[in-house]
């Protein structure tokens, strides 16, 4: 039962795997020292095909066949190179899912800025079980402390946010411990300096280092008091960018991280919005150019590819293949031939 849901994984998002996976050194060597694949006969046959995508469509057709740890090493082979991969074919019914981010603050900032900050990142896509916000992740009944540690030692944690207030820096209890436990759990975080001030926050730096002089150190966001509901929405894009991308697109439906060119949390939340909503179908074939001696084939195939055409072409010696000929647009032809020069 369990291979079955596990192969199920395996096809589901075979269309993502062939397009993302690079069939490298490290995935090979996994394979090979877990007994999967056979170092010389398999490897050779992948390696007779000559583009990346069918190296990896032989390779999703052969593990199938290779009993049920197979799936396994193939997902473990994944981790490091392609997370993301990794990620997709985690299986649901097995994995308890936890939060990946978690929003260290003091109450008193609830209302004017975790709670409006906890309906941007939902409205940009996360769930609220993505989210450790302890007024809605921690239910009657719940040991809070024992909640709050785990979630912050727990795999799934990818980043802790950390609103810094003049409320969060008078206590020293709750925050300071979330704090601390990220730090020791090597958490990545997002400081967020929230506070009015009009010394470009000269003052209120200080009061962070006397705080926490490794808070101090960390990289922040900084928010004047005035400015959150008009931040908000960015600093929420910036949050979700920090993530590893999301199984079903909303962060990056296409599978690759937010493009690094794009700068600032308005072009983010654009690219956000147009992963969304955006579209473009992309159809792929295989064709064979077959016809007799010297009949054009090469030549051919040289005008899809854009290359120029040669009146010498030599003959082609035995069967050439081109991977990806990219057509770009095709244009139909009304009625006019196109004239060989
Ligand atoms: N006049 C004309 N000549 C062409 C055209 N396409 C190719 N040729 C010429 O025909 C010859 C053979 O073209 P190739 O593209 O090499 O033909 P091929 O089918 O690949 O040939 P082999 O690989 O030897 O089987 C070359 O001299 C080309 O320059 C065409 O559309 N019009
Ligand atoms: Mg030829």
């Amino acid at each position: 039962m369990e291979e079955t849901r596990y192969w199920d994984l395996l096809i589901r998002n075979r269309e993502q795997l062939v397009r993302d996976l690079a069939f490298d050194d490290s995935i090979r060597l996994h394979l090979v020292d877990a007994g999967i694949l056979n170092d010389a006969r398999d490897l050779d046959m992948i390696d007779s095909y000559q583009t990346r995508y069918d190296k990896v469509r032989a390779l999703l057709d052969i593990l199938p066949r290779r009993g049920p740890n197979a799936f396994t090493a193939f997902r473990d082979a994944l981790k490091d190179s392609h997370p993301h991969l990794a990620r997709i074919l985690q299986d649901e019914s097995q994995e308890v899912k936890g939060p990946r981010v978690f929003i260290i603050h003091a109450g008193e900032d609830k209302d004017s800025f975790v709670r409006p900050l906890f309906t941007n990142l939902l409205q940009q896509g996360l769930a609220v079980t993505d989210i450790f916000f302890n007024e809605v992740s921690i239910k009657p009944g719940d040991n809070i402390r024992e909640r709050i540690l785990s979630t912050l030692s727990s795999q799934t944690l990818e980043l802790a946010v950390v609103v810094v207030s003049s409320s969060l820096l008078s206590k020293q209890y709750w925050p300071k411990l979330e704090f601390e436990t990220c730090l020791q759990n090597r958490k990545r975080m997002f400081p967020i300096w929230v506070d009015a001030n009009n010394d470009n926050f000269k003052a209120f730096s200080e009061q962070v280092g006397k705080y926490s002089p490794t808070l101090k150190q960390l990289v922040a966001r900084r928010v004047q008091r005035d400015n959150v509901s008009d931040e908000l929405p960015g600093i929420a894009a910036e949050i979700i960018q920090q993530l590893s991308p999301l199984e079903s697109g909303v962060s990056d439906p296409a599978g690759s991280q937010v493009p690094i060119d794009l700068q600032g949390p308005v072009m983010t939340e654009l690219y956000i919005k147009a992963c969304r909503e955006g579209s473009l179908p992309v159809h792929s074939t295989r064709a064979q150019v077959v016809g007799q001696y010297r009949s054009g084939k090469t030549c051919f195939i040289n005008r899809l590819m854009g290359e120029p055409v040669r009146l010498d072409e030599p003959i082609t010696d035995g069967i050439q293949i081109t991977p990806d000929v990219q057509t770009k647009t095709w244009k139909q032809s009304r009625g006019k031939e196109i004239k060989w020069q």
